[in-house]
């Protein structure tokens, strides 16, 4: 594989790459994306392959491209609740929540992982939007006690069904016992650092949240050996996957215009009191969307990438939706798609057309996601 040499050094310290890039990339890293201003492969092998091998054993995730907002001090826990309308007043030191977080508008600014380090220190671990001004911003504006930083901070994804076996060679049988969505601290460099349940795929697995850099050559190249009879590879956040499973993407699926009702996120939105979220009263009149994300079937062959939204139409060709992620679902020898569709067409089984770059496809509104 021909790398461009301006992907191989780039020619800007602007792009920004994580500890584990040099690994990763060796590994046959290609089709980088830039996310929160660091690179971020697309794909390792062909996403065939990538696919079915991350179903199958373990893969190493260079993603540090998931930065970390260090919120610490007395108002931590308020900060983060000013951001989102999740409730995380009952959050425990070691768990991590899923959270919309939103505008004074109730519209989504991202959709990060939340980390309880310590009671008065929270990670934010972010998606693809400068969600660091917020915090700043309304920490001055407030003149609240809450140091706003970007950790120096490298996930490393380790992901699939082996995963479990992978790290309990490596930090002892005590990790299986790990929940999901938990984390915990194992020795990395003589240093202690958390490792949680989590990840961007529905296969199983953990992510590291690798503090400095010094090291991270080692740490992979052990995992790599004591993985090897496991199978296991580098590999990244794979799109097949994680569009049949249903996990959304900020700036695809979900745009800064939609609510968390919109995105199919209402679950994790306390309504029944004012928390605190900015954006608390302007979704009290927003609860009852009008348009939502669906997993929707597309027939036929597999499709080119989708390199703008699609188009939704009903049988009078009125547009009533977008797509906003297709893949081929090879386990499922579909084409699996998220899209945005409004409310007279977004009932299981209905049927729709999409119009899409190879031409009009008949499609149709599941009732779930196919990984699930
Ligand atoms: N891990 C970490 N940070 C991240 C991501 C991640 N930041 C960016 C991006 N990914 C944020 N988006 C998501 C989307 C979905 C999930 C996690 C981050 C996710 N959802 C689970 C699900 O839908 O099954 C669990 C949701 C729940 O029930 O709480 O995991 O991947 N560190």
């Amino acid at each position: 594989m021909k790398i461009p040499a301006s992907v191989a050094m780039p020619l800007t310290v602007r792009v920004r790459r994580s500890p584990f890039w040099p690994r990763s990339h060796a590994a046959g890293g290609h089709n980088y994306i830039s996310y929160n201003h660091t690179l971020i492969a697309a794909d390792i092998d062909s996403p065939q392959h990538d696919y079915q091998h991350l179903k199958d054993a373990v893969q190493l995730w260079d993603v540090g491209c998931e930065r970390q907002i260090e919120l610490r001090g007395k108002d931590a826990a308020r900060l983060v609740q000013l951001s989102t309308p999740r409730n995380v007043s009952s959050m425990r030191d070691d768990q991590c929540f899923y959270i919309p977080t939103v505008d004074g508008e109730g519209q989504m600014t991202n959709d990060p992982v939340l980390l309880r380090v310590a009671p008065d220190c929270y990670w934010v671990s972010i998606a693809d939007s400068d969600q660091i001004l917020f915090y700043k911003g309304v920490a001055a504006a407030l003149k609240l006690d809450v140091a706003v930083t970007e950790a120096d901070v490298a996930p490393l994804g380790i992901q699939g069904p082996r995963a479990e076996a992978l790290v309990s060679r490596l930090w002892g049988d005590q990790i299986r016992e790990l929940k999901f969505f938990r984390h915990t601290r194992v020795p990395v460099n003589g240093r202690q650092m958390i490792i949680a349940k989590s990840g961007y795929s529905t296969q199983g697995g953990y992510e590291l949240y690798f503090e400095g850099s010094d090291g991270a050559d080692a740490l992979w190249d052990e995992l790599m050996h004591l993985g090897a009879d496991l199978d296991i590879k580098a590999g990244s956040p794979c799109q097949s996957e994680r569009i049949e499973s249903g996990l959304l993407s900020y700036l695809s699926d979900i745009t800064p215009d939609m609510t968390p009702f919109e995105a199919g996120l209402g679950q994790f939105c306390y309504m029944e009191s004012d928390l605190g979220c900015l954006g608390f009263a302007a979704l009290q009149l927003k609860q009852q969307p009008v348009r939502q994300i669906r997993p929707i079937e597309i027939s036929g062959e597999s499709l080119p990438p989708l390199q703008s939204f699609w188009q939704v139409t009903d049988k009078e060709g009125h547009i009533v939706g977008r797509i906003s992620s297709a893949c081929r679902a090879w386990s499922y020898d579909v084409n699996a798609a998220i899209g945005l569709i409004n409310d007279s067409h977004w009932n299981a089984g209905t049927n729709l057309t999409v119009q899409t770059p190879a031409g009009p496809r008949e499609a149709v509104i599941k009732d779930r996601f196919w990984g699930r």
